[in-house]
């Protein structure tokens, strides 16, 4: 996730990406985000401006194989924890044993970079997104609808993470307010909430994102697997157990299991040194991304009044499809 600004760090994964995509920007609408950030929309949902170019490039050109896994997430709903738990399950497990732990190394945005914004990386990417000779194992914000049909209609695999609403925002709210508005005081939460309601945000609206990816998961469960990030709250090891079978990389005993929590804890990853500074993607500290992870914390910040609007918008719609409140 980055914000509007040009980026000075440009990668040059895919020659396409500043040629010949034809993207009529102009033509489509355009909102500001918080008074700070312009967003545009595109195929019934908003991206930050400089996010859709990287986008259109990837539904148009990206060529899905078989053994690629996809994650995927709107903003602030456990993506830094899938990401953490994906790579232990798929890679990093075996340099256990050798006392080596690519956690300790990089950020896991810099392991599995989220597929539209890594033009707004602060450091050359190790995995080149666009070369499908090796299994990828890649992320993306962007919704259902706009990933590219060789990924809909390929046998790789998705992993959605989704968390309810109301703590979606108060974790959005915090982590735009630490670097859209670094100097100034906190935006309204008042506003931040009539924006969220409205859809009108990075990856929004959050109600068709979500139930695009669990409707596409109840269609074809091997396909797409829906993970809950108050499940993985209340029962760690049934979730992530659940995540490694679908991926294909079944845990070998609960020892096991411990071990990859242990090590994606989000008070060990917050602590660890590389993650307490720097930034892998331009803008945004690394800390930014690992604070409370409480389930409910919504009830610290949210009037009445405002937690219901967001029901009213969002939170009865999902209870309708057996999800969250
Ligand atoms: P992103 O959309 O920018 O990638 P994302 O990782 O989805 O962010 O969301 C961050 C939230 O996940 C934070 O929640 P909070 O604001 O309510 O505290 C963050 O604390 C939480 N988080 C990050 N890492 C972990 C982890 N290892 N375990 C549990 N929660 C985590």
């Amino acid at each position: 996730m980055a914000n509007s600004s040009t980026p000075t760090t440009q990668t040059t994964l895919n020659p396409t990406l500043n040629n010949d995509v034809e993207i009529h920007q102009n033509d489509l609408p355009k909102a500001r985000f918080w008074e700070a950030m312009d967003i545009t929309q595109w195929e019934g949902f908003w991206f930050g401006s400089g996010l859709l170019k990287p986008a259109i490039t990837f539904k148009s050109s990206f060529q899905a194989q078989g053994d690629d896994v996809f994650l995927a997430s709107t903003m602030k709903t456990g993506t830094t924890w899938l990401k953490s738990l994906s790579l232990c399950i798929m890679k990093n497990r075996d340099n256990f044993k050798h006392e080596h732990d690519m956690l300790t190394v990089e950020n896991p945005h810099f392991h599995i970079p989220t597929i539209e914004s890594t033009l707004y990386s602060t450091k050359p990417l190790t995995i080149n997104i666009y070369d499908a000779s090796t299994p990828r194992l890649l992320h993306t914000h962007l919704p259902y609808t706009v990933l590219p049909d060789s990924i809909k209609n390929s046998s790789c695999k998705i992993v959605y993470m989704a968390r309810n609403p109301k703590d979606t925002l108060i974790s959005m709210w915090h982590f735009f307010n630490s670097f859209l508005r670094q100097d100034q005081e906190s935006f309204p939460l008042e506003k931040a909430v009539d924006c969220f309601c409205s859809g009108v945000h990075q990856y929004g609206p959050f109600l068709d994102h979500v139930l695009e990816y669990w409707t596409e998961s109840q269609k074809r469960p091997c396909k797409v697997l829906f993970v809950k990030y108050e499940d993985m709250k209340s029962d760690p090891k049934g979730e992530v157990s659940r995540i490694a079978e679908f991926l294909g990389r079944p845990f070998g005993d609960e020892r096991e299991v411990d071990e990859v929590l242990w090590r994606c804890s989000l008070e060990r990853l917050k602590n660890l040194e590389v993650n307490k500074s720097g930034s892998i993607l331009l803008n945004v500290p690394n800390t930014s991304y690992f604070r409370k992870g409480e389930v409910g914390d919504w009830k610290n910040y949210l009037t009445s009044d405002m937690a219901d609007r967001i029901d009213q918008t969002i939170g009865l719609k999902l209870e309708a499809f057996g999800l969250f409140l």
